[in-house]
């Protein structure tokens, strides 16, 4: 009711706005999560269409901008259109100093600790981040009273569904996290709902399932995968090690799912939409197919913590089971139905699964044989 939304607190700061015109004038977006995976594809993405992208990266004592350095060069072309802040999703005042800063139009929420197994460790952490982190950037934007100026984007993930009720799992499939980044992560969906129906925000949830390429971070599955496959072809790694080769993902090209994320957030009204392909195949399988790439054919024997993948050539063990990798609670099906996307927004993955298990191990080959040429 409107008396209900008179009686929420006013802005705490006053931003001397231009007028809504002239501020919708403009195509700014803000990301948060820049330095990973899909901020970097979502950069290109943005800045090919015209916007000015800011994003907030962490201080780390090490290069982390590695996946920006194309676009960093190619700044010199385009001043003024691509900027880096430094900030954290734990820092509320940083995250207000920004968006006041910055005046966006879109704000892309995909900073996380976004790592499963890592979130068991690091379980307080993983919530502050993911969960708090989320509610904290929301409100850094009602903080500068630009909620009815600016359209957000949540990175929500298939790991809200974590134990099977139902497949194909879509946007009206119960959640059922399976580990604390899911629980975190769930803690960050309903925030965001809630703050579109309390303050009218347009604020979207992407549920995407996996999506991959060869920008992935190197202890996620697919990419430990193929980047074992280029070492082990070229005789640097003897075997690769993995956890539970039996689970089941949803996997599809991480180019096509930052596309859908734009998607969301050019519609006459805010909605939550499911981004996946619509196929699940075992970890197994990936594996297999990574070696085809470079015409080797595992046979399996042994099961259990005892399986092993054998190179059918050389007859030496390529793939074993190591329960270091095991997780307390596994998610071990995911397969997503993205027919609400597709009708809505007309969105559509163009990679396969065979293409993109291709793109990866031809990457890391083509990476693994300049390092030694390098070396030599
Ligand atoms: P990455 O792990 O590649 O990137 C995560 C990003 O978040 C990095 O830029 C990282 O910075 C940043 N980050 C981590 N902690 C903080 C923090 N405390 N404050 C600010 N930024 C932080 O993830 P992806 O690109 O793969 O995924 C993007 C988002 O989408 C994540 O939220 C993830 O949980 C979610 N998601 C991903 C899916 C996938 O399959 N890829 C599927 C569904 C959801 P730094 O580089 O410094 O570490
Ligand atoms: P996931 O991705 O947990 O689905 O989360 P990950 O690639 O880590 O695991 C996929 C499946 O592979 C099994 N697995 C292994 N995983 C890793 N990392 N390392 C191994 O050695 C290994 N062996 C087997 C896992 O047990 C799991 O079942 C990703 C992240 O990007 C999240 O941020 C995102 O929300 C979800 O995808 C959708």
């Amino acid at each position: 009711m409107s008396s209900q939304i008179q009686d929420t607190p006013a802005p705490f700061i006053k931003l001397n706005l231009p007028s809504p015109e002239e501020y919708f004038k403009r195509k700014v977006a803000l990301i948060s999560g820049i330095t990973g995976q899909d901020g970097s594809y979502l950069t290109e993405l943005l800045l090919s269409k015209g916007y000015e992208v800011h994003g907030i990266i962490r201080r780390s004592s090490s290069f982390n901008t590695g996946r920006l350095h194309h676009l960093y060069e190619d700044q010199h072309e385009r001043p003024n259109k691509f900027k880096l802040h430094y900030g954290d999703l734990s820092d509320s005042t940083n995250l207000v100093y920004i968006i006041a800063q910055v005046q966006p139009t879109e704000v892309y929420n995909l900073g996380a600790q976004s790592h499963v197994k890592v979130s068991f460790e690091m379980a307080e952490y993983t919530g502050d981040v993911d969960g708090l982190g989320t509610l904290r950037l929301l409100d850094a934007i009602r903080t500068c009273g630009l909620e009815k100026h600016i359209r957000f984007y949540q990175a929500s993930t298939s790991e809200l569904y974590g134990k099977v009720v139902e497949t194909p799992q879509s946007e009206t499939t119960p959640f059922y996290p399976r580990s604390p980044y899911g629980v975190a992560k769930l803690y960050a969906y309903w925030i965001v709902v809630n703050y579109r129906e309390a303050y009218d925000m347009y604020a979207c949830n992407g549920i995407l399932f996996n999506h991959e390429s060869p920008r992935r971070g190197r202890t996620f599955v697919t990419r430990k995968i193929s980047r074992a496959v280029a070492d082990i072809h070229l005789g640097k790694q003897s075997c690769l090690y993995l956890g539970n080769i039996d689970a089941k993902r949803d996997w599809g090209h991480a180019r096509d799912y930052v596309e859908g994320m734009w998607m969301m957030l050019q519609q006459s009204h805010p909605e939550d939409f499911v981004l996946a392909t619509g196929e699940t195949h075992p970890v197994r399988e990936y594996v297999e197919k990574a070696f085809a790439v470079v015409g080797r054919q595992l046979r399996w024997q042994g099961n259990g913590v005892d399986e092993e993948g054998v190179d059918t050539k050389t007859g030496k063990v390529v793939v074993k089971v190591d329960p270091r990798y095991f997780r307390p609670a596994e998610v071990e099906l995911l397969l997503g139905n993205p027919a609400k996307a597709e009708h809505v927004l007309g969105w559509r993955r163009k990679v396969d699964f065979s293409s993109l298990v291709k793109e990866m191990v031809e990457a890391d080959l083509k990476a693994a044989k300049s390092l030694v040429e390098d070396q030599n």
